[in-house]
């Protein structure tokens, strides 16, 4: 006899309308140029992702120095420095910016700021791909990171009444509004948008964890370590009262011991994790458990994105 469980599943989970079109621009280049085709960057944040591309000819590099020139290249989804496309366009390559169009808006938000004569604020993680483009949109100097509340407190700007803020796509929205509201009250004169810069496939995961919560004993997030909008989902489902919150790659990475006398648990992916991999773990808990699966539809998402019009004949 196999113990029962409910597996909730979260919805919207997994991959969203950037993620998507990031994908397809390396399967058309590849399709329309033939292998190999290099990609700046992992194109999204999962192995999964990442190695089926590679097996049908991607090369993936960290910099544009390691492409040859004859060869097309691939910005990954997370937006890259202007200093990359420059040299690019200086060795004569071709390329191909699969830049989110929701990180491209904040791109073009920061110039348009600093072109009124503003300095920008970027609430983000240190080090992350998104926020090392994003600040590279304006010379040096020009964007001062805070990733805490506390940072807010630590930054000196050159003249605290001409300032703006932006923010990475992928954060905590929690988090993030009291790091907004410490910079409203430290800089009274601070322009920024409405809320913030977190795109609608951060929230309405965040969103869907939250409504879980209080319905499961654990929660499993797939998603990779270095995909900022999975972890975030991971801190938000912590935040929302699960004791057992954990990042999973893949089914083989789950704790069965730490799921032992668990009744309900909660199962969602972030933005990069493809829907294979949810289908793994669900069977993974099959073979396991007499099982009962549930959806918990906080949103419907119907966006999609189009991709770039040099890619738009192939089929
Ligand atoms: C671009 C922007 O940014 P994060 O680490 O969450 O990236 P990941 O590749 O996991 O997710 C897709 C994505 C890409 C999210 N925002
Ligand atoms: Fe774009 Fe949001 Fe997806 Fe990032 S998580 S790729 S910003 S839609």
């Amino acid at each position: 006899m196999k113990p029962s469980l409910t597996l909730y599943l979260a919805a919207p989970r997994g991959f969203c309308a950037g993620v998507d079109r990031a994908i397809k621009i390396v399967e058309m280049a590849l399709e329309k140029w033939g292998a190999p085709v290099y990609v700046r960057h992992e194109i999204v944040h999962n192995k999964y992702v990442v190695d089926t591309l590679r097996k049908k000819g991607a090369v993936f590099v960290e910099e544009l120095d390691e492409c040859p020139d004859d060869r097309p290249v691939i910005f990954s989804a997370h937006g890259v420095p202007k200093s990359v496309p420059a040299e690019a366009e200086r060795r004569e390559m071709i390329f191909v910016d699969a830049t989110c169009p929701l990180v491209s808006k904040v791109h073009k938000e920061a110039e348009r700021h600093s072109q009124s004569g503003l300095q920008m604020v970027m609430i983000g993680h240190a080090g992350h791909p998104e926020v090392l483009g994003t600040m590279g949109q304006l010379p040096e100097g020009e964007v001062l990171l805070v990733e805490t509340v506390e940072d807010v407190a630590t930054i000196t700007p050159r003249d605290p009444e001409q300032l703006a803020f932006i923010t990475q796509t992928t954060l905590s929205v929690d988090d993030t509004a009291a790091i907004v509201a410490a910079l409203q009250a430290r800089f009274p004169a601070i322009v920024g948008p409405a809320k913030e810069d977190i795109c609608y496939a951060t929230t309405n995961r965040q969103a869907a964890v939250k409504e879980m919560a209080p319905r499961i004993d654990a929660l499993l997030v797939i998603g990779a370590p270095n995909s900022s909008n999975s972890r975030r989902l991971v801190e938000v489902g912590r935040a929302a009262g699960c004791a057992y919150a954990q990042l999973v790659q893949r089914a083989e990475d789950i704790d069965w011991r730490a799921l032992e006398g668990a009744k309900a648990v909660g199962v969602t992916a972030g933005a990069s994790a493809p829907e294979v991999l949810i289908d793994e773990v669900i069977d993974a808990f099959r073979a396991r458990f007499d099982l009962t699966v549930d959806q918990i539809e906080t949103a419907r998402e119907d966006i999609e994105f189009k991709v770039p019009r040099v890619l738009r004949e192939v089929a």
